[in-house]
């Protein structure tokens, strides 16, 4: 198949799940076009049977704000022609679907059919969506696909309630490709970051505020009372400054490593004991997946699709939003001795595996095929 992926090359989430099933999908032989306005960042290789598009936007001085989505759509259109697309598959909604909408009408009049398939994130629908400046759109944009999915139960839910949708929503897990984890611990990082056998806690994100990456320091600054350890934050973002300011008030600046971005994560993440999100809303958590494939157990908040794919008591814990003091202690409980930390990074490994790309990939194949009436 000439399939077009669309999504945010950002760091984030979508655009890592839209990435990896490109990569995937072109490994099992399809034609894939990533269509966005930046190289997504975990596309940086040359691969067979991938191919990217960039959107360029033509500024001009009457615009204050360049409209996105209408070069988006002007490039789905001529993709579509020119590699004779099959299929488009819009990660994150806003304002994919309906840039895909709008592109289907424009080669629907030159007798092609461009069938598109919308897969709903997270905050495309538990947060920006439901604004009222986009809700109207988003939901016709949603109504009007061929196929409408979203990556954990708990969003499904969450867009029926917010929207009204009178489409099926099927629900396609996020994943993980196994094969890249290493099946034994970063020994080089972890003496780098921790010279003197402390434990190592870790967070991942974007620093946005729903990250709540304050909790992630008041948790680690009551673990570390009673542990001998290192927090290592991975990732920027708008709350970072304040958590410097945070670390150096608090006198912890020593322990506390602020790497920045990554474009690679699985090296470091197998240097860690155990990671903590807790998070504001998730809707699935694919930074707790990728954790649990570096055999990395989890404390989260049970907020979202987390419950999901957090097993209480087997792979980590789950406590309520802003309830600090409850992941710190279950931070300790898992940090307590050798023999627990081992089996709960055992059971946090072999979860993963649920969620392993050859599960989750015939699923999205199978989408295709119903879409394209095979
Ligand atoms: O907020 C983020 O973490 C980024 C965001 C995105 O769209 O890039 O992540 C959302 O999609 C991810 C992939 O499906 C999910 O794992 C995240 O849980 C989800 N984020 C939120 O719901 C806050």
């Amino acid at each position: 198949m000439n399939i077009g992926i669309v999504c945010y090359p950002t760091f984030g989430g979508s655009g890592v799940v839209a990435t990896e099933l490109g990569k995937a999908l072109a490994e099992k032989g399809h034609n894939i076009h990533f269509i966005t306005y930046k190289m997504p960042f975990r596309l940086d290789t040359v691969l067979a049977n991938v191919y990217y598009h960039e959107v360029r936007i033509s500024d001009y001085d009457l615009f204050d704000y360049a409209p996105y989505e209408l070069s988006l759509t002007n490039k789905m259109v001529d993709v579509a022609l020119h590699e004779n697309l099959d299929v488009i598959h819009v990660h994150y909604a806003i304002p994919h679907a309906s840039a895909a909408y709008t592109a289907k009408q424009i080669l629907a009049e030159s007798g092609k059919s461009l069938p598109y398939i919308t897969t709903l994130h997270g905050t495309d629908i538990t947060l920006i969506g439901k604004d009222p400046s986009y809700k109207e759109v988003i939901t016709f944009a949603m109504n009007q696909s061929d196929k409408i999915t979203a990556v954990s139960e708990s969003l499904r839910k969450d867009t029926l309630m917010h929207f009204v949708v009178k489409k099926d929503i099927d629900v396609i897990p996020n994943f993980i490709c196994s094969e890249n984890y290493p099946e034994t611990q970063n020994e080089r990082l972890r003496s780098m970051y921790a010279p003197n056998g402390e434990k190592i806690i870790m967070h991942i994100s974007n620093f946005r505020k729903v990250k709540r990456v304050e909790d992630v320091l008041k948790i680690y600054l009551i673990i570390r009372k009673e542990i001998n350890s290192k927090l290592i934050l991975v990732g920027d973002g708008p709350e970072r400054h304040k958590i410097e300011e945070m670390c150096r008030q608090e006198g912890c600046e020593d322990d506390v490593i602020c790497l920045g971005k990554l474009t690679e994560t699985i090296s470091i993440l197998s240097a860690a004991d155990l990671f903590i999100l807790p998070s504001e809303t998730e809707s699935f958590g694919l930074a707790a997946l990728e954790a649990f494939a570096s055999g990395v157990p989890v404390i989260s908040t049970n907020t979202g699709g987390l419950p999901e794919v957090n097993i209480h008591g087997e792979t980590g814990f789950l406590s309520d939003v802003g309830d600090v003091d409850d992941m710190a202690k279950n931070a300790l409980t898992i940090l307590k001795d050798e023999e627990t930390l081992k089996e709960f990074k055992e059971r946090a490994r072999k979860h993963s595996r649920k969620f392993d790309i050859d599960k989750i990939l015939p699923l999205y194949e199978k989408l295709y095929e119903e879409v394209l009436g095979r």
